[in-house]
């Protein structure tokens, strides 16, 4: 299924002169303030997501999952899929490929498929999180970070193979989320793990184009519980450093233990020029891989509000953005539009925030101040803002509504089945 502007337009007809009145009523209030509507809505349609592979299908938990029918059974399906969703939204015109669960059969297929959703490859993830079924050796105590030499170079040949892949398709980064851990104390030698885990990303650090970066992202618990051998910002930052300058901190909002100050986090690797990539979501315990701004918008905000002002004042490279979730209660596409919602929601805030008024109460120490120049922009409604810009870029004015409105999941159950099966999580 395609989406086409003829729909688009159709759906926003009746919505128009409505969100006219709310985006003029918003854009005087702001050009009032000094805001310049015309530069925001530039920066709003130009802050494009990727999409995962992995989050096109029903998610589920070890103790089940219940599919909503429709999923997309083939890359080629999945990239459809983001296709429907870059349509409405027109914000998430790439896909990241994980590897294997997205292996590219037909390049030549996939890439036409892809430029006819308009589509583009993000970076390319590894997994070495799981054996594969032709595999001999397991990952079972580790792959980068194994004692074994052997299952060591078996996990480093497969990030090697990810670049090849990400090569064919015009990637330009490789992450590497490491799951290596222990469960139980004295299992690991923390020593050994790390130094191993360093040397098996040296050489594929080696293999790195010279144009890619490589995303190093931290977790600190599951799949194991007692310890993880890149457990938290730290450990990745000290290995990007020692890596080179084309590895790079990537900041999973999932992979946080609760009250982590993470927009401090984001703050501190900018200022090393060292933030390389996102996951977005969101999560009330863990890596809950909950919608985006679900649960704690605030701090969505503010992390954007350290990223804006980042962008200004530091040389830190433009990050790779990426949803990162799995949905295991609602229709997943409709999980998307929310998340991307939520993400372009949070952006406009930060970029609303009077940063000169911020500075000049940071340095009077005008604590009440501060605090209210950040509320004023969180507290303001930029929903007509973030739509004005999705309108003029060709996309719905409420995109979530189109969907329903356009009967997307009916058509893909039509389409594909009730029982049609995504590879992934
Ligand atoms: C991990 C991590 C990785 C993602 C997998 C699916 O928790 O967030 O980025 O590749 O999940
Ligand atoms: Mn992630
Ligand atoms: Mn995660």
């Amino acid at each position: 299924m395609r989406i086409t502007t003829d729909q688009i337009q159709f759906t926003n007809k009746p919505r128009e002169v409505s969100h006219a009145r709310e985006f003029n009523f918003l854009a005087e209030n702001l050009e009032k303030k000094g805001i310049n509507v015309e530069q925001l809505i530039q920066k709003l349609q130009a802050f494009q997501i990727a999409i995962p592979s992995w989050a096109l299908g029903t998610g589920g938990t070890r103790f089940g999952r219940f599919s909503g029918g429709g999923e997309p059974a083939t890359l080629i399906q999945k990239i459809q899929d983001i296709g429907i969703l870059h349509a409405l939204n027109r914000s998430s015109n790439s896909v990241s490929l994980h590897i294997p669960w997205d292996i590219p059969q037909d390049y030549d297929a996939i890439l036409q498929a892809a430029a006819e959703a308009e589509i583009g490859f993000d970076a390319v993830n590894s997994n070495t999180f799981q054996d594969r079924t032709d595999q001999s050796l397991s990952y079972k105590f580790g792959s980068l970070s194994n004692n074994d030499q052997t299952i060591r170079e078996l996990a480093i040949e497969h990030n090697k193979e990810v670049i090849r892949i990400g090569e064919k398709l015009g990637s330009k980064a490789l992450t590497v989320w490491l799951a290596d851990g222990s469960s139980f104390p004295g299992q690991h030698s923390f020593r050994k793990a790390l130094q191993s885990t360093y040397e098996s990303l040296q050489e594929i650090y080696k293999e790195l184009p010279s144009d890619w970066k490589m995303l190093v992202e931290y977790k600190p618990y599951e799949p194991y519980f007692y310890s993880t051998v890149i457990q938290d910002w730290g450990t990745s930052f000290l290995l990007a450093n020692k890596l080179g300058d084309k590895a790079f901190t990537l900041v999973d909002l999932g992979h946080h233990l609760p009250n982590t100050n993470i927009e401090q986090i984001v703050a501190t690797l900018m200022t090393e020029g060292k933030l390389g990539g996102f996951h977005f979501n969101d999560s009330k315990y863990g890596d809950d891989d909950l919608t985006v701004g679900s649960i704690k918008p605030y701090q969505l905000f503010l992390i954007f509000n350290e990223l804006v002002s980042g962008f200004e004042e530091t040389a830190n490279p433009s990050p790779a953005w990426m949803i990162d979730a799995s949905h295991n209660l609602k229709d997943p596409l409709e999980d998307l539009l929310q998340s991307v919602e939520a993400i372009k929601l949070a952006y406009a805030q930060a970029l609303i925030v009077d940063q000169i008024a911020l500075h000049a109460a940071q340095a009077s120490h005008d604590v009440t101040f501060a605090q209210e120049i950040l509320q004023d922009a969180f507290r303001t409604d930029l929903r007509p803002l973030v739509r004005e810009s999705i309108r003029q870029s060709g996309g719905a004015i409420t995109p979530i509504h189109s969907y329903r409105e356009l009967k997307v999941r009916e058509t893909l159950i039509k389409e594909r089945g009730k029982d049609s099966k995504a590879s992934g999580l």
